[in-house]
């Protein structure tokens, strides 16, 4: 096999130049006589063609009645976090609000993967589910993102951008969905096989959710954010998956992202207690082989460094004196972790 040249695209498929992109790590690895490169023949590793961008539709619009968040016009979020992360009894019945209004858009989208609709008919049909519900999708324009939802396939690990690729028998995707509604945003996913998909495929998928369900169960008054990271990696790791480091679990509530902020991994830095009011993400994005990951040169998404596949689920959670409440749980669904 020839080596890449400088100025020759990335093997990986970014479309950057080749020095702007994995030469230097590839350097890296040579010396440790670890190449560990996906083939340069457009294949993942388990031979199935690697997940290409689409055109992307125009910009989908919000009638003018719907309650905006602050960045919807400029796509630039209030500079300062709330430090504020202790929600009262008002914030915490508008986040019920939203977090079940979220599920209903999730399930919506559930329903319409199959063989052969685009991820953009999928935003267009979520887009919708949104404006019906009076809520405004949380990621329009969010840092200039361009779509309702994220659609991350395959290898794609996070904020894939719904565009014009049909999903494939055997493909998994994530369906990543956040409403603006009563003044607040309430942030869920799921990952869900398209069709028929392989047993790995299945295992990686089931594994994900049980990693999202450990680390719930250990968030009650007396625990600390690192519990979480602790649990998820643990389980991971024992299956031998990579835990995703570069995107983390966030407080959620008038704005999309609040501290804290939650690692899937163990960061001893992580030492803030749990608190009764507290509200915030767990969104666990588990690879099949290697834990880190490289950015397409779309600047949004995010896929595996080795082209292996990656899951992904995510619930919006309430810290209460007893333990926790899962907010986005599907309707009738009764409470994991009820004492
Ligand atoms: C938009 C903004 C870079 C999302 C989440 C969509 C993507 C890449 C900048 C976090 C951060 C969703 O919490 C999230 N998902 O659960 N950015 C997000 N974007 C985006
Ligand atoms: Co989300
Ligand atoms: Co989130």
């Amino acid at each position: 096999m020839s080596k890449t040249g400088p100025n020759e695209p990335c093997w990986c498929g970014s479309g950057k130049k080749y020095k702007r992109c994995h030469q230097s790590l590839d350097l890296l690895k040579d010396l440790r006589g670890d190449a560990g490169k996906p083939s340069p023949d457009g294949l993942a590793p388990d031979g199935r063609p690697l997940v290409r961008a689409g055109t992307v539709s125009p910009r989908r619009t919000v009638p003018v009645h719907i309650p905006r968040p602050d960045y919807a016009v400029s796509g630039r979020p209030p500079g300062s976090r709330s430090r504020q992360v202790v929600k009262n009894a008002d914030q915490i019945a508008r986040m019920r609000t939203a977090c079940a209004a979220a599920r209903q858009v999730l399930e919506i989208a559930k329903q319409a993967v199959r063989p052969g609709i685009t991820t953009d008919e999928i935003d267009a049909i979520t887009h919708q589910a949104y404006i019906d519900l009076g809520g405004y999708p949380s990621t329009l324009n969010y840092h200039g993102y361009p779509k309702s939802l994220c659609t991350s396939v395959n290898e794609v690990i996070c904020h894939g951008i719904p565009d014009s690729r049909a999903l494939q028998d055997g493909d998994i995707v994530n369906l990543d969905v956040t409403i603006y509604l009563d003044g607040m945003h309430g942030d869920l996913s799921e990952t869900v096989g398209v069709g028929t998909i392989d047993d790995h495929s299945r295992k990686l998928i089931a594994i994900t959710h049980d990693c999202l369900m450990r680390g719930i169960g250990v968030v009650k008054p007396g625990g600390r954010v690192c519990d979480i990271g602790r649990a998820i990696e643990d389980h991971a790791t024992a299956e031998g998956y990579g835990v995703v480091k570069a995107f983390v679990g966030h407080g959620i509530g008038e704005q999309f992202h609040m501290d804290p902020q939650v690692p899937h991994y163990f960061d001893p830095g992580q030492t803030a207690a749990f608190i009764p009011g507290m509200v915030f993400t767990i969104e666990p994005m588990i690879n099949l082989g290697d834990w880190r990951h490289v950015m397409w040169d779309d600047r949004w998404t995010a896929v595996t460094i080795d082209r292996n596949r990656s899951a992904q689920f995510e619930h919006t959670i309430l810290v209460t004196e007893k333990g926790v409440e899962v907010l986005t749980l599907p309707r009738g669904v009764e409470q994991p972790f009820a004492h």
